[in-house]
């Protein structure tokens, strides 16, 4: 044992050692590494990493400090089916997880992490989320196996002694045991016990369900927490907007995994815009915790320290920020490589695969060259948009804040919420199609409230109750919006450009927030008349911003009745409330429907 762990021993820190020395009795390992979160440690990390084929050296010349990871083949994505909420009481879990009674679940998983450390070093990683020294942030300690997700956790979190001499200074964190056991899929599960903020994973090394900091930490758990304590914790960017007068306006926003996150976090204004003076601040790509400021707005960290970014579609001209980013001291997973060692993904126009994210020749007959869910991870202060309030202890005062999910037809390209209840329905109701960040179909459309629907850690109809309890007074909430980038013409080609041009959509969000923009009042909430956007430069026919701000009355009917429902399998955990207030929205929608011409409001 090492000088370092005996130093920890004699400390204060009686409920971790005790536990690490439980977990070691559990599981066996051969040694026990305490990570300080030092230089030297990650070097050493690496070269072992190096040299027993974990990670693979890129070209340094063009990629200086990068690497690539290739997991196993059936470990590429979370896996939905497999994460369980394990409460005492499976109401609180809520239809919206898959549950386990705790007893039962911990007796499973234990007996796979019993003895699964043989000949292996077990890690133990302190870490904190969200800046050191914030009130808002949260500590954890992390058990693991794998020294991919050690050498993960130090880009993504505040992770080593600074972390644990802050858990030693609070007496508390959320304790997290991983192990990536035999990467096979039938023992593989990821557990989460919110009564007692504990995480068990095993089975998988894969991002989302091996660092245990980021979603299951910093969502399922920490969602629970925020209930208990009166915050939110939320799968969201944090975005600030400079406007030419100087003006920072924040943004934080939702969208269901693999739907642009990243890209709008790091946004590059369009030429006209730079021009005039706008500048784009990147705070966070996903996650969000949010809480009332002593003035009564809502303040917002990011608990990460770092991007793990879907790397295809990632280019110059889509994310050039998250380019220049990732040209050093990252870690690659799952992409294709080039001839000479560079990585290399569906959408980077400069290179070609050779070797795929198997490893094997690339051949275009055994699909994509690097995996859809392939992943960067990588250092947020490397991005050249990173802000430094991502560092702030009080976070950043929130403006607005913006659903969105990818909706092919029916939902217009903007619209805002008359006041919070009205913006919380539309954040419950939001849907979106799948993405291949979770295992299963890709492309169905499923109901995906606030982005939440694999990481909210309680029923969901709870927590919709604690987004309404947010109405209160001395509070000054921010507006809420729904956008929808993904929207389709009749050929099937998107009708928004997006990317950068999505900056016209975010400007006219903050001019509705400093009550400047016009827009007209419709049954599902306020839209934009054309007028009302600055679209000078941009080349966008009529009909396409037609159809983008029209709101299809028949559609809508059907949506809203299907909303209906989908509040209604929360049973009565659903807030009245928030019934109320699709009932007056669907109101709406037929006495329009009884008026109308033709079966829509045009814009
Ligand atoms: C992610 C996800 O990795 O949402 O951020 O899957
Ligand atoms: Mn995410």
């Amino acid at each position: 044992m090492s000088q370092y762990t005996s130093a920890v021993r004699s400390s204060q820190l009686d409920a971790l050692t005790q536990w690490v020395d439980s977990v070691a009795r559990l599981t066996r390992p051969d040694r026990i590494h305490w990570c300080d979160g030092s230089q030297a440690e990650a070097a050493a990390l690496r070269a072992q990493m190096l040299a027993d084929g974990t990670l693979i050296e890129l070209n340094q010349a063009t990629h200086p400090g990068c690497t690539l990871h290739r997991s196993h083949p059936s470990d590429v994505a979370r896996v939905e089916h497999l994460t369980l909420v394990c409460t005492r009481n499976r109401d609180d879990a809520g239809p919206n997880n898959h549950w386990l009674d705790p007893a039962e679940a911990h007796a499973r998983i234990d007996a796979l992490f019993d003895g699964c450390m043989r000949g292996r070093t077990l890690y133990v990683i302190p870490y904190c989320m969200g800046p050191l020294d914030s009130p808002l942030s949260r500590c954890g300690v992390e058990i693991t196996d794998s020294p991919y997700v050690v050498a993960n956790m130090r880009i993504m979190t505040r992770m080593g002694s600074a972390a644990l001499a802050r858990i030693e200074r609070e007496g508390s964190f959320v304790k997290g045991l991983h192990s990536i056991g035999e990467l096979d899929p039938e023992r593989r599960w990821i557990m989460h016990f919110p009564e007692e903020l504990t995480i068990k994973s095993y089975g998988s090394g894969y991002g989302g369900n091996a660092l245990l900091g980021k979603k299951c930490h910093a969502l399922r758990i920490a969602s629970w927490q925020a209930r208990q304590e009166g915050w939110l914790a939320e799968h969201m960017l944090i975005v600030g907007v400079e406007d030419p007068r100087g003006n920072t306006h924040y943004i934080a926003a939702a969208f269901p995994s693999a739907c642009g996150k990243t890209n709008l976090s790091m946004l590059i204004p369009p030429e006209g815009y730079r021009r005039a003076g706008w500048k784009v601040w990147t705070i966070g790509d996903d996650i969000c915790w949010m809480r009332p400021g002593a003035d009564g707005r809502l303040y917002a960290i990011n608990p990460e320290a770092g991007f793990f970014g879907v790397a295809p579609g990632t280019d110059h001209g889509t994310n050039p920020n998250a380019l220049a980013a990732i040209g050093h001291d990252t870690i690659y997973t799952n992409v294709a490589l080039t001839a000479d060692n560079q990585p290399w993904w569906e959408g980077l126009h400069e290179g070609t695969p050779v070797t795929d994210w198997r490893g094997r020749p690339w051949d275009p007959a055994n699909g994509p060259a690097a995996h859809p869910n392939s992943r960067f991870t990588v250092a947020a202060r490397q991005a050249p948009s990173w802000s430094p309030m991502a560092e702030h202890p009080q976070g950043v005062p929130i403006s607005a804040i913006v659903f969105g999910g990818r909706r092919p037809s029916l939902v217009p390209l903007v619209f805002q919420a008359r006041d919070w209840a009205h913006g919380v329905l539309i954040g419950a109701a939001m849907g979106s199609e799948t993405t291949a960040a979770a295992t299963g179909a890709v492309g169905v459309l499923r109901r995906d409230s606030m982005a939440m629907k694999p990481f909210c850690g309680y029923n969901y109809g709870d927590y919709f109750a604690h987004w309404l309890s947010f109405e209160r007074a001395g509070l000054q909430l921010p507006q809420i919006f729904h956008v929808n980038w993904f929207r389709k013409g009749g050929d099937g080609k998107f009708l928004w450009p997006g990317f950068g041009e999505n900056l016209r959509v975010l400007e006219w969000i903050i001019e509705r927030c400093a009550g400047q923009a016009g827009a007209q009042e419709t049954p599902i909430g306020l839209l934009p008349r054309a007028d009302d956007l600055h679209l000078q430069g941009l080349s966008l026919d009529n009909a396409a911003l037609e159809q983008l701000l029209a709101v299809d009355l028949d559609g809508w009917a059907r949506e809203v009745e299907d909303i209906g429902q989908y509040l209604a399998s929360f049973g009565d955990r659903t807030p009245a409330r928030l019934h109320a207030e699709r009932e007056r929205i669907a109101a709406a929608i037929a006495r329009a429907r009884a008026t109308a011409p033709r079966s829509a409001v045009a814009s």
